[in-house]
């Protein structure tokens, strides 16, 4: 199955209509900024950010630098923020986590799926009241995920066609799972795939099927960041 979109939308509220306003990411690559300081985040991005434009981060660089670090990063760098919190809480608390992400200036969150459908839809809507989006987590790319997750991570996806959530996460290290979920929720949706590289998953291969790879230690561990980066693009071009 050969995918060539890249864009993922997001739902802009003018006049009380939505309309969806397109979000590439550049040549298809999301970078995990899974570092740890603040002085290391920058250093990356600004040997990076020639080549991408959005980059997910999560708990490493917000517990340690404080959640401000999001809005730092947006006033610096012209990048997009996915930010990995997987939230996973009762639908009044992702209401809360999802809002004041969100308004720290991330343009997206990613929440689980298997915490139902009440949790999911408080995520979306206060996503939906900031302009913004949520990424739903289907299944998850590491081994141990494939004990209780991987029984429920298609219904998962069923769960977000059924709510209309067009963003998924996606693992890239279970392709035949990948290929599934892509089956499930359709060309139209935007999956994002986690799991190149360090954890096995290969980027032209994880490409057939999603329409961007997340890419962590490979790049950030690397001692040319740039140049790693610049290898992945070539490889999949
Ligand atoms: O990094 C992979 C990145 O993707 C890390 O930030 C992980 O936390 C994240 N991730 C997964 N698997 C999932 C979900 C999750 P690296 O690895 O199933 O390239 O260094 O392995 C995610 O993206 O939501």
């Amino acid at each position: 199955m050969k995918n060539s979109k890249k864009y993922y939308s997001d739902t802009i509220l003018i006049k009380n209509k939505k309309y969806n306003i397109i979000m590439k990411v550049k040549n298809q690559i999301i970078l995990a900024l899974d570092v740890e300081k603040k002085i290391k985040a920058f250093s990356i991005l600004e040997k990076t950010t020639k080549y991408l434009d959005t980059i997910k981060i999560g708990y490493s660089l917000t517990l340690s630098e404080g959640p401000k670090i999001i809005t730092e990063i947006k006033e610096n760098f012209n990048v997009k923020i996915i930010a990995d919190f997987k939230v996973a809480d009762i639908d009044a608390t992702n209401e809360k986590i999802v809002r004041n992400t969100l308004n720290y200036g991330a343009d997206s969150i990613i929440v689980h799926g298997f915490v139902g459908e009440d949790s999911v839809t408080a995520c979306k809507e206060a996503a939906e009241k900031l302009n913004k989006d949520i990424f739903l987590l289907t299944e998850m790319s590491h081994p141990g995920a494939d004990k209780f997750l991987k029984p429920i991570s298609l219904d998962i996806a069923q769960m977000g066609v059924d709510l209309g959530i067009k963003n998924y996460v996606a693992p890239a290290t279970k392709l035949d799972r990948l290929k599934k979920i892509r089956e499930i929720v359709g060309q139209d949706s935007f999956i994002i795939s986690p799991g190149v590289g360090v954890q096995g998953g290969v980027a032209k291969e994880t490409l057939k099927y999603a329409d961007a790879a997340i890419i962590g230690r490979s790049i950030y561990n690397s001692e040319s960041p740039q140049d790693t980066l610049k290898n992945i693009i070539k490889s999949i071009s």
